[in-house]
């Protein structure tokens, strides 16, 4: 007889936007990913303070393709100088991994890019189910704020490519502009 891989459930407890059980958590701090702001001024003053820009709290699943990964983000307010608080951003590592977001709580984008240099964002808020479809790397943005809480499931074998991001970076950044959530032109973007 086949072992099957047993059904389970997994509980989004709201009001602590968290998962229970936890499953596999990261965590990121502004020290882990402090390049990728404009402002690098701004990056180095609140390196002392180091806060956390975000946590994911990943199920527990094998990285195959016959499962879904899915898990939740909760990423934070603030900002770096006038850039809003983001996640790193990545290519799936099969790079024609689709993925799809779901928003629980709290305000923000998701900017999309692929190799060609082609861009496109959606704003998020509760209730938004967002595709993100083969081929486009993708980054969140919290422009609220709250924490900006959303649900993610996608292949079990994507896997993450965060190299190309940190390298060529997104074409734009969303900053505030005296009160306004802004989306400009990245100086540093770099399509080689
Ligand atoms: C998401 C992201 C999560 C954190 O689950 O992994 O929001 O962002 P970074 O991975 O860019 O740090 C997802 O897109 N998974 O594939
Ligand atoms: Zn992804």
């Amino acid at each position: 007889m086949t072992t099957h891989f047993k059904p389970f459930n997994t509980l989004f407890l709201e009001s602590q936007s968290i998962l229970e059980p936890k499953g596999k958590v990261i965590t990121r701090r502004l020290s882990d990913m402090a390049e990728l702001y404009q402002d690098q001024k701004s990056a180095q003053s609140l390196m002392d303070e180091n806060p956390l820009v975000y946590e994911v709290f990943n199920v527990e699943v094998p990285e195959s393709i016959e499962h879904i990964q899915h898990c939740i983000t909760v990423l934070y307010p603030g900002k770096v100088g006038e850039e809003f608080f983001m996640t790193k951003g990545h290519y799936h590592e099969i790079l024609n991994r689709a993925e799809i977001y779901f928003c629980f709580k709290g305000e923000g984008k998701l900017v999309m890019q692929t190799q060609d240099g082609d861009y496109e964002e959606l704003d998020m808020k509760p209730g938004t189910i967002s595709y993100v479809p083969p081929n486009w790397a993708h980054r969140t943005v919290n422009t609220g704020e709250e924490p900006f809480v959303f649900f993610a499931a996608y292949p079990g074998d994507a896997g993450h490519n965060y190299g190309d991001i940190e390298k060529i970076g997104f074409r734009k950044v969303i900053v505030n502009e005296s009160g306004e959530v802004k989306t400009v032109d990245n100086p540093r973007y770099q399509l080689s």
